[in-house]
């Protein structure tokens, strides 16, 4: 498997996009017949038509489409601008959950294994411009032990059940936009920067992949010579800063304005493919100059201290399902400004893009996480089984787990909000076979990325003096509910062991970040004692946690489960779903969200 070479689609003087956001016919395939009858090559024989983007799940009022296991078919037309007559065509999908093949008209044209990173196909052999052409997308959400996430369909009297190991529901579809798009044949392919600065003086490093198209692509007269690279940097009023030549190369800014926590400063990098003077295509790729480092148990931003406030997050919105909204991006991060958040982990899967471009212009800080989650089969009842063994989580579920450590490293890399990886959340993590699985996974993401550090996120099943991956991390991640699944309702006890454990981990000499802690809340229920689901007790269960944390410098942040309540699967500890959030699913306050704004309001950034 290799690192997938793809730009995000955009619109600049030689790229045009066409979006196919909007109603697609829609149909389910659980006894999986739609290939072999060849349903992409016919109008789909549905009356159902749902929206793109968003989860099936509940856009109708049935549960044959809430519980739907197995395929599902999405089918629309689109017209082929004429314009585009002698370009390359291509059609991105940002994320097809949790895997998909694509045909344009009869042809199959790509399948991608993974539901939260994008994938694309060179169509032009498949349109005719100035034609209208049939798109369907056969999108599966079933879980395997070689998926990631893990799961396992279990065949009942009653049709098929999806089981699996994650505390959040099974959303599938096409959660994020899809977009048919055309570049001349002689195109940019990638782009790499990684930043720094000394003194006042910040330097672009880039790195520039360009194909040169079919030879008979070149314009007439050129004679297919080969094209060269040029690039400006411009700030953010548009005053060109550097400029240079080639496919790799260092740019020098002086008096640099740095990206920050909290300043989310972006310069502007033009990439140019030229030949003879002709601009052949043209890629703007925002740019932020920091620097990230682990320096004993602190970690640096610009070589200052950084202590992370915030939440673990989800995409989860009623009706939309994990389908990506601006407007709820908006106001998601409006909150998380009123309450004084500078950072929130994209918990337990890459978010929509659309989230890490808005995150780099608010300056608000990412851990970026893979779909990593619930690699962990004693968590919910099958402690009989082993995790990680050949007849459960194995080699080839590493190759799917590494290729999406890829993925993520891939579209993200660019992105300053992103300061640290998580490549899995809360795995098993105490026996030989977790330390033999993930060790290659770390080599996996620092070999993709040496330019920041890596982790995991620890459970309170490993702790510490149990947990055999801890040792790989540059920074150690710990959800733990002292309070709440342990110790429930007796805060006192709970403060005590809480903090003896997290004394033990600071031991290890590196940065510690609680990247959940948090207890359900029921809106509107009270009690003057401390009583678990009341909106008193999370307030209480926080400042218990805080006192800790405020106790042990190795603490670099905290993060609380969840900022929103969210849709899990039915269970007897899950009323409408976890109600962890801070905020409400309809993103209203709790008492706890008053608590949390005056700490992290009032604490100085650093
Ligand atoms: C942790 C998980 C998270 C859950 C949370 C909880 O990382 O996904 O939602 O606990 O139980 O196990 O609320």
């Amino acid at each position: 498997q290799e690192e997938p070479i793809m730009l995000r689609p955009q619109d600049t003087s030689t790229r045009e996009r066409k979006n196919l956001d909007g109603l697609w016919r829609f149909a389910l395939d659980g006894d999986r017949r739609g290939r072999d009858a060849g349903w992409f090559a016919r109008r789909l024989d549905t009356d159902r038509e749902l929206a793109v983007p968003a989860s099936y799940n509940d856009l109708t009022a049935e549960a044959e489409v809430h519980d739907h296991v197995g395929p599902v078919w999405y089918q629309r037309e689109v017209w082929v601008p004429a314009g585009w007559a002698g370009r390359r065509v291509v059609l991105h999908l940002e994320s097809a959950t949790h895997r998909a093949t694509v045909w344009v008209g009869d042809a199959e044209v790509v399948s991608h294994e993974g539901g939260y990173t994008p994938f694309e196909a060179d169509v032009t052999a498949h349109v005719t411009p100035g034609q209208p052409v049939r798109i369907s997308v056969e999108v599966d959400n079933t879980l395997t032990f070689r998926s990631i996430p893990p799961g396992e369909v279990e065949q009942t009297a009653h049709g098929p059940r999806q089981r699996y190991w994650h505390d959040f529901f099974n959303y599938a579809g096409l959660h994020r936009s899809v977009w048919l798009y055309a570049t001349d044949p002689a195109h940019l392919t990638d782009v790499t920067v990684t930043t720094g600065f000394a003194g006042t003086d910040g330097h672009v490093d880039y790195r520039v992949g360009w194909e040169s198209g079919p030879a008979d692509g070149a314009p007439d007269g050129t004679g297919g010579a080969d094209p060269d690279v040029a690039v400006v940097l411009r700030d953010a009023d548009g005053a060109e800063v550097a400029t240079g030549r080639g496919a790799t190369g260092r740019l020098t800014v002086p008096d640099v304005h740095l990206w920050a926590p909290g300043d989310g400063y972006l310069y502007d990098l033009e990439l140019q493919l030229v030949r003879d003077g002709t601009v052949l295509d043209s890629y703007h790729q925002s740019v932020g100059v920091r620097t990230v480092r682990v320096d004993g148990a602190r970690f640096l931003i610009n070589e200052q201290p950084f202590y992370f406030t915030g939440f673990g997050k989800h995409e989860d919105l009623a009706v939309l399902g994990k389908g990506h909204s601006p407007a709820h991006l908006v106001h998601d991060v409006a909150l998380l400004e009123w309450i004084g958040a500078n950072s929130f982990r994209t918990s337990h899967y890459p978010y929509s893009e659309d989230v890490l471009d808005y995150a780099d212009r608010r300056g608000l800080v990412l851990i970026d996480e893979t779909a990593a989650v619930g690699l962990n089969l004693g968590m919910f009842g099958r402690r009989d089984q082993p995790t990680f063994s050949p007849d459960t989580i194995d080699d080839q579920t590493r190759e799917v787990h590494a290729q999406a450590i890829r993925e993520l490293v891939a579209r993200d890399r660019n992105h300053p909000c992103v300061v640290l990886w998580s490549i899995a959340n809360e795995p098993e993590s105490r026996t030989a076979e977790a330390e033999a699985y993930f060790r290659p996974l770390f080599d996996v993401a620092r070999e993709a990325d040496p330019t920041r550090p890596v982790g995991f996120v620890n459970v309170g099943l490993a702790p510490h003096g149990q947990c055999r991956v801890s040792q790989f991390c540059d920074v150690i991640m710990l959800n733990r509910y002292y309070g709440w699944y342990s110790y429930t309702g007796d805060l006192a006890a709970a403060e005590d062991a809480w903090e003896a454990e997290l004394r033990d981990w600071a031991g290890e000499g590196k940065p510690i970040i609680v990247t959940e802690y948090g207890a359900d809340t029921y809106p509107g229920l009270h009690a003057t004692t401390p009583t678990p689901w009341t909106e008193e007790y999370q307030v209480a269960y926080l400042d218990m946690n805080h006192r800790v944390f405020d106790r042990i410098a190795e603490v670099v942040g905290e993060q609380v489960w969840n900022f929103a309540d969210f849709a899990t699967t039915p269970g007897i500890i899950r009323v409408g779903g976890n109600k962890k959030g801070v905020f409400t699913r309809d993103r209203q306050p709790k008492a706890a969200a008053h608590t949390l704004r005056a700490r992290w309001r009032g604490r100085v950034a650093g």
